[in-house]
């Protein structure tokens, strides 16, 4: 055979596996919570939440994901909201609360492989025995997250694969030597530990010191590495995970940041696995890093969704290869710029995803991107080793390998080119066991002998539309699917279903501020308990809802408006509050943190009596009635000029709220 290309010509790339292969793929990811970046979906109505979960989960369908990680919740303002615990207090176990069981459950459902990880934000108060530190009682830590695990199993029948340590926090090397020993103790030896969700060092160095700590090791995670490593986590030859990334508008760039990092996270930094922060973006979009999610479902209240670029782009990948196959030892970048890894399962399969991401269509949240160039370019790859006999099935039929293309710049209305098989356009020079692709800018392109792979679909979910403005909740369910009531975003403390079992009055079925203690946060959370709805943009509304203190003396509780902030956010948030007291007062603030005072007096509100209060905002002057009755009225704010609105209670203290209700203009 003649050829022009010569073996140095800088466009051949050969895909090999005769001198050996690299590192064992362990799949792409999805991260839900860290915290409370699912809320929103589980109040989805079918079939659009199953549309939802099949894009995400489905294999061969949309993003097909290999592994989901869930947050662990720890009763804290983790990022986008708090997530519950499954032991609020010392002598309290419940693995029904939230909805990261019923994620994993609806996961496994659609792919009953899929690799389960547990990772604790922050932990209930009395893991610490009320020091803001989950180390000093390293033993009952441990215990603390192996009854999670264990609860996964026994309730759920859910086998809980990794467990991380806590995110983007210190480590200590004697609780995760006590976390080992805790798990094999409990028969969970199979249970692999990632440490420590942070940088690659020191954890790295420290591996490579404490051998003991290296045999408790398994993986190394680590966040946001920008596609790099250390040369000290390579030398402790455990497995490198960025086991959280992306966290990036889920716009064309964000997809374009998640292509380059899902090829090149293996290629310069040999890191097995990638994790998308978010899995799904459904919490409101006004709440910190809106839509940093591999789609977005937001509405639950109208059930529009969108399934957004990184949803292909990961199907690219996920849909062609699988955690267990290996990496060839021929993956890396291309002449002009872009990049190739390639993977077999080794009985004969070959996969290979090429991306040609451009700088400015690929830049992600963190870490800065240095400047780079990539141009459009021919590239010729050569089948060698075993793949040599791919090239016979290869010019017999040239559909047998196929190529899968997503073009960016062709993207309109989700219509991607995905999947579709090679035509002769993108292929010339064919010759004995190599061909050229002509590659252009800003696309993936996967080549492949999987022919299973499909873009799913479902017909258009319904249009966007603004939460309503008219909205009443009673919570009176007896047996509720959630512990958590429809559309409250809880942003310090947790508010759940109640069920006064005592009182057969108007009072039965409530919602319930359980934290009694504050937490081992992760954020700032607030010293003031508060759980967000509604429409951020709501300027002029009243809100009304049923309170009841359970704290002699010392209790309070409040309705709001306009409230401006959330997440990591919320100790500073603005808005109109009208507090009462079980001291027999009330006060109207501009804060939560009830510093910045607009009216107070006397109320004679008490503990363990029901008061309904109701909260009127039209443009800069704010009302307020007790039972019915005008409390204060023409309270003067300014600002803030829009917000969610709120309740929530003076302290880590228990009470009950029933019969909320909003109207708004
Ligand atoms: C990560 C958290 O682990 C997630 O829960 C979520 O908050 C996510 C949002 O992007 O960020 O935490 C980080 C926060 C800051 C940096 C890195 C990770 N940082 O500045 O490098
Ligand atoms: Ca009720």
């Amino acid at each position: 055979v003649t050829s022009a290309l010569s073996l140095c010509s800088p466009n051949y790339y050969v895909l090999d596996d005769g001198a050996g292969l690299g590192r064992v793929f362990d799949g792409v990811g999805g991260l839900s919570g860290g915290g409370a970046t699912s809320r929103l979906l589980v109040n989805y109505e079918e079939p659009y939440r199953g549309q939802i979960l099949d894009y995400l989960f489905k294999p061969n369908f949309g993003a097909s994901l290999h592994i989901l990680k869930v947050e662990i919740g720890g009763d804290a303002q983790t990022t986008d909201g708090t997530e519950p615990s499954h032991m609020h207090y010392e002598n309290d176990e419940n693995y029904f609360r939230g909805y990261e069981w019923w994620l994993m459950k609806e996961a496994k459902k659609r792919n009953p492989n899929i690799t389960l990880i547990g990772l604790p934000w922050a932990f209930p108060g009395w893991v610490g025995h009320g020091k803001n530190w989950p180390y000093d009682f390293p033993d009952i830590t441990a215990a603390y997250v192996v009854n999670w695990i264990l609860g996964a199993k026994q309730y759920h029948d859910l086998d809980i694969q990794y467990v991380g340590i806590w995110n983007e926090r210190n480590y200590d090397s004697k609780y995760i030597k006590m976390l080992r020993y805790t798990l094999d103790k409990n028969d969970l030896e199979g249970v692999r530990i990632i440490a420590s969700d942070n940088l690659w060092e020191p954890i790295a160095l420290s591996l490579l010191l404490d051998p003991e700590l290296s045999t408790a090791v398994d993986v190394i995670g680590a966040h946001y590495p920008g596609t790099t490593t250390v040369p000290d986590a390579l030398k402790t030859q455990k497995a490198l995970w960025s086991s959280e990334d992306y966290s990036t508008f889920n716009d064309e760039v964000g997809g374009g940041c998640w292509a380059r990092i899902l090829n090149q996270n293996y290629i310069n930094g040999l890191m097995t696995a990638t994790i998308s922060w978010n899995l799904v973006a459904s919490y409101y979009d006004k709440l910190p890093f809106g839509r940093d999610g591999l789609m977005t479902a937001e509405e639950p209240w109208s059930g529009n969704y969108v399934v957004e670029s990184p949803i292909w782009i990961t199907a690219h990948t996920t849909q062609f290869t699988q955690p267990g196959w290996t990496y060839l030892q021929t993956v890396g970048h291309l002449a002009q710029g872009g990049s190739y890894v390639s993977l077999t399962d080794g009985k004969g399969n070959l996969t290979v995803v090429i991306e040609t991401m451009t700088h400015n269509h690929s830049v992600c949240v963190r870490p800065p991107l240095p400047k780079f160039n990539v141009t459009s370019q021919n590239a010729t790859f050569q089948l060698k080793g075993s793949f040599v006999s791919l090239s016979e099935i290869f010019h017999k039929n040239i559909l047998k390998l196929c190529l899968f293309y997503i073009n960016k710049k062709a993207k309109k209305n989700l219509s991607f080119n995905f999947p579709r098989c090679l035509s002769k356009n993108f292929m010339s020079g064919v010759m004995n066991g190599s061909f050229t692709l002509n590659l252009a800018e800003d696309e993936v392109y996967t080549l492949t002998t999987i022919t299973t792979g499909q873009k799913g679909s479902y017909p258009d979910p319904p249009p966007s539309a603004c939460f309503p403005k008219v909205y009443k909740d009673d919570f009176n369910v007896r047996n509720p699917p959630f512990s958590e009531a429809p559309d409250f975003a809880d942003q310090t403390g947790v508010f759940e279903y109640y069920n006064n079992l005592t009182d057969p009055g108007p009072h039965t079925f409530t919602l319930r501020q359980v934290l009694t203690e504050r937490p081992i946060t992760w954020a700032t959370d607030a010293d003031q308990t508060i759980s967000v709805i509604g429409d951020y943009e709501w300027e002029n509304l009243t809100v009304t809802c049923d309170v009841f203190m359970e704290s002699v003396r010392t209790g309070g509780v409040f309705i709001a408006a306009r409230v401006d902030k959330g997440g990591q956010s919320i100790r500073s948030t603005n808005g109109i509050f009208f507090w009462v007291f079980a001291d027999g007062t009330y006060k109207v603030t501009n804060d939560l943190a009830g510093q910045a005072v607009l009216a107070e007096g006397q109320s004679g509100t008490r503990a363990y009596g029901w008061h309904t209060l109701s909260l009127t905002v039209t443009g800069p002057l704010a009302s307020g009635m007790l039972n019915g009755y005008p409390l204060w009225k023409n309270a003067v704010v300014l600002n803030p000029k829009n917000g969610w609105a709120a309740i929530g209670t003076h302290s880590f203290e228990l009470a009950q709220f029933d019969n909320f209700a909003i109207v708004a203009q």
